[in-house]
């Protein structure tokens, strides 16, 4: 295919999250999620900042996919907020949760926008917290009752399905750095969450493929990075390849091939650590086949050997490259190599969407009223184009979905990170498109990367 070509039937996309763009936090029976409580706490997200209006989305939502249309997309992916469906977590449902979600559908189908759901996106219900959350092996139960719950109701109008989004997250920010909700601090905490939510994943596979007749496809999204050594001390290689064992092969080993990776096993072992030994039947399901892996790349990681660091004997250190907002390398190349080692040691010919991808930069308005962001579209052009180069070297990538649709609430950065390509005032809730946008929409037009 000629550079920067893609297949016909390539699914272009934009991204969001429920608790990022939803506000209405206490509208139509939803119940508090561990984002409300955790950005309620004092101290835990940059300014206060908190999901209680967000973008508004739940209001806004026509014209957010008006907008949508007029970028010409052909897909929307965007998280179901559990609270919304379960307010307790579990038991009584709430039909005005899932009324919410119909009608969201129905206004992508009358576009032809295709809708891809991811059912976690990091909002657990504050009741299945209070019970034990994602440390607790009964929240991946009550994940799959949701799941099926959902899956009855929605799957003739959802042709995708995500179970969850970047365990990794989920599990090493929410329970062992602290840094997002629920916030602890204790890595046996981390470690019972990473499979409590690959079982999460595989009980909800389970039930999408027994529970009668279905339309659509399932898989999961992992953020996935290379990690790269900072210096050719072999004592760094070793640190890259731990933290590449944590990353992404703690996830990618157990999805496909049934067990955690022994080196990494090894060195938990090694430091006293009691990981538990999950049943054979859970890490067999867990490598159940998935119908697509669904890959969130922003950039590489690069480490130094640290022997005082707990847990990792690592630290990461700052790259020599020119850096987003978040402080994150710009390295398309990254991407390229990804896929292909994805490729070659993981999912050989099971298709790959990109379900993540983009970049924060500072955006303001200017006195023209537009919103110049060259980097944005520097960067989005750099990475379309090693998604391209992937697939011409055989790498089956089928779709592409840019993060994200709009400025949102960026955890625990709150607001001050803008990653959209529609520019948000959060005053009034204007949306404005950048560069970007207008840039995204000829990308999109054309099937190839554009100028
Ligand atoms: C995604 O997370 C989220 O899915 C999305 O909600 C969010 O808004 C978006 O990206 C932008 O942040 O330094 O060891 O933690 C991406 C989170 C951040 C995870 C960088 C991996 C590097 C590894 N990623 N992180 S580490």
């Amino acid at each position: 295919m000629t550079e920067g070509r893609f297949p016909e039937g390539f699914l272009w996309g934009v991204a969001t999250a429920a608790y990022q763009i939803e506000g209405a936090v206490a509208e139509d029976g939803r119940g508090e999620s561990i984002w409300d409580r955790f950005s309620h706490t004092p101290g835990k997200v940059y300014q206060g900042h908190t999901g209680d209006v967000a973008c508004d989305h739940y209001h806004r939502y026509r014209a957010d996919v008006e907008e949508m249309a007029r970028l010409g997309v052909g897909a929307y992916r965007f998280s179901v907020a559990w609270p919304r469906i379960f307010p307790q977590g579990r038991g009584q449902a709430n039909p005005k949760g899932l009324d919410f979600y119909r009608r969201l559908i129905d206004a992508l189908r009358e576009r032809g926008i295709v809708p891809v759901v991811t059912l976690y996106h990091w909002d657990l219900p504050q009741a299945l917290q209070e019970r034990g959350g994602w440390a607790h092996r009964d929240t991946a139960y009550r994940f799959a009752d949701y799941a099926a719950y959902l899956f009855d109701r929605l799957d003739e109008a959802v042709p995708y399905w995500i179970t969850q989004n970047e365990p990794f997250v989920v599990a090493i920010l929410g329970h062992v750095t602290g840094e997002h909700a629920p916030g602890l601090q204790d890595p046996m905490a981390g470690f019972r969450a990473a499979h409590h939510l690959l079982l999460s994943h595989a009980l909800a596979l389970q039930a999408y493929r027994e529970g009668g007749r279905r339309h659509g496809r399932i898989g999961i999204t992992l953020n996935l990075s290379p990690v790269e050594p900072a210096g050719d001390d072999p004592e760094d290689e070793a640190a890259a390849r731990r933290l590449d064992g944590l990353l992404n092969r703690w996830f990618l080993d157990p999805l496909f091939r049934g067990a955690y990776p022994s080196d990494m096993v090894a060195h938990f072992a090694g430091l006293g650590l009691p990981l538990p030994e999950p049943p054979q039947e859970e890490m067999r399901a867990i490598a159940a086949p998935i119908d697509f892996l669904g890959v969130n790349y922003y950039s590489r990681q690069l480490v130094r050997h640290e022997p005082g660091e707990p847990l990792m004997a690592m630290r990461q250190v700052e790259g020599p490259l020119p850096k987003t907002a978040m402080g994150w390398e710009v390295y398309p190349e990254g991407l390229r190599r990804l896929l292909e080692r994805l490729r070659h040691e993981y999912t050989g010919e099971l298709p790959i969407l990109i379900t993540e991808n983009g970049a924060a930069f500072d955006d303001a308005v200017s006195p023209d009223g537009a919103v110049h962001d060259p980097a944005r579209v520097a960067y989005l052009r750099d990475h379309l184009l090693a998604v391209s180069r992937a697939i011409d070297d055989g790498v089956p990538v089928r779709g592409y979905f840019l993060w994200s649709l709009m400025d949102n609430f960026e955890w625990a950065h709150g607001y001050s990170k803008r990653f959209g390509v529609l520019y948000v005032d959060f005053d009034t809730q204007a949306r404005i498109w950048k560069d970007s946008a207008h840039w995204y929409r000829r990308v999109i037009e054309a099937n190839a990367v554009v100028d």
